[in-house]
């Protein structure tokens, strides 16, 4: 089987807020990604959750790499996933180049699951067909305590039975504190909830606050401070009972391995497009495994379903709605479970309508 030829495009997606992360803009910005085979498959993909200021030259980049893989057979993923980098300068997995290789990746997969007529969880392991999901594109930062209460209510009555709200842009402990308790007051004692820092406090403010959280019954602390100290987050995870989640933020699989190594995280959190894609998310997930650690989605979430549910330790996936906007159908939930498609691939379509309504201005 040879690849013929591809195509992308660039969308940008109205969406909620986001995590206060440098210039992610206030649309949900992708290129889109299909890679079309001599026998009439074609496999979908995508890159983004980038800067906004960066899209022209991830397009440009995914392009770039795409234009080499023409005549390759597209089920050698793991041969075109290394070459493709090496191509693109070597080194370690890194920015826009291992996030246009993680989109094409994905597209790639989807081409051998529907060559193979297979879903992609059973393809990748096929460990179960139902995983626990939990709200994530609400409950920002940004939002005061009548609104997380509002929220994280609705989102009960909406059917989840876990979401996660965001602390760390307050000035005091107590104003921190306040958000989990108005949390756990208004979603009552048998939800889940999920807390993320994105990096915004340091070691002691973590541990501290940490401590102050038992009564609420958090499952998870994510990312407290600073991804690359390692240390840091192990003396956090040491001193905390509450697990800690953390990895988003990595490129590559080494970083995996350290967190791993120094017991800097109880909860491995693996981003597709900065692992390396589902090639790379699987071997993270793997490798967690040996530690005895779960292992949980970071966004992409009809992506990455498939990867938790492929993994014995699989756990939780994250519900981040900012990509449904691309295709036909969203992830499928029932009694706070996603439930996976049998359809081969990645089981999903693009929405020809919606991609040209979204298509990216400028
Ligand atoms: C997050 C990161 C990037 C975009 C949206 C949300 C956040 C999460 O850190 O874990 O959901
Ligand atoms: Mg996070």
């Amino acid at each position: 089987m040879k690849i013929v030829s591809s195509e992308t495009g660039v969308v940008s997606i109205p969406r909620e807020e986001g995590p206060l992360t440098g210039g992610m803009g206030k649309n949900a910005e992708f290129v889109t990604i299909k890679i079309m085979t001599e026998d009439g498959i074609e496999g979908i993909g995508y890159s983004g959750f980038a800067s906004s200021v960066m899209l022209k030259a991830l397009k440009e980049s995914v392009d770039a790499l795409l234009g080499q893989i023409v005549g390759k057979d597209p089920r050698c993923v793991e041969n075109l996933n290394n070459w493709l980098r090496e191509l693109a300068g070597g080194g370690a997995p890194s920015g826009l180049v291992t996030r246009a290789i993680s989109g094409i990746d994905v597209a790639l997969w989807d081409i051998k699951g529907k060559s193979a007529g297979e879903p992609l969880h059973r393809l990748l392991g096929g460990y179960r067909d139902k995983v626990p999901t939990y709200a994530s594109g609400f409950l920002w930062r940004t939002y005061d305590l009548d609104q997380l209460a509002e929220t994280s209510s609705n989102l009960v009555k909406q059917g989840f039975k876990a979401m996660k709200f965001r602390m760390g842009a307050e000035n005091s402990a107590a104003k921190e504190i306040a958000r989990m308790k108005v949390m756990r007051e208004a979603v009552g004692p048998d939800v889940t909830i999920m807390l993320d820092i994105n990096q915004g406090w340091d070691v002691n403010t973590a541990i501290s606050i940490g401590r102050q959280l038992y009564e609420y019954d958090l499952y998870w602390l994510e990312d407290p401070v600073n991804h690359q100290d390692f240390a840091g987050l192990a003396r956090i995870a040491d001193s905390l009972d509450t697990p800690i989640a953390a990895g988003e933020y990595h490129y590559g699989l080494e970083a995996f391995r350290t967190m791993l190594e120094l017991r800097s995280i109880d909860i491995a959190m693996v981003d597709l497009l900065r692992v390396g894609g589902i090639t790379q998310w699987m071997k993270a997930a793997h490798t967690a495994e040996a530690y005895n650690v779960p292992v949980v989605s970071h966004l992409a979430t009809e992506v990455l379903a498939h990867g938790v549910a492929a993994s014995p330790n699989g756990t939780w996936v994250e519900h981040m709605p900012w990509t449904f906007g691309m295709f036909t159908e969203e992830p499928k939930i029932v009694d706070g479970m996603i439930v996976m498609s049998d359809s081969p691939g990645l089981g999903i379509e693009f929405d020809e309508d919606k991609l040209k309504m979204f298509q990216h201005q400028g």
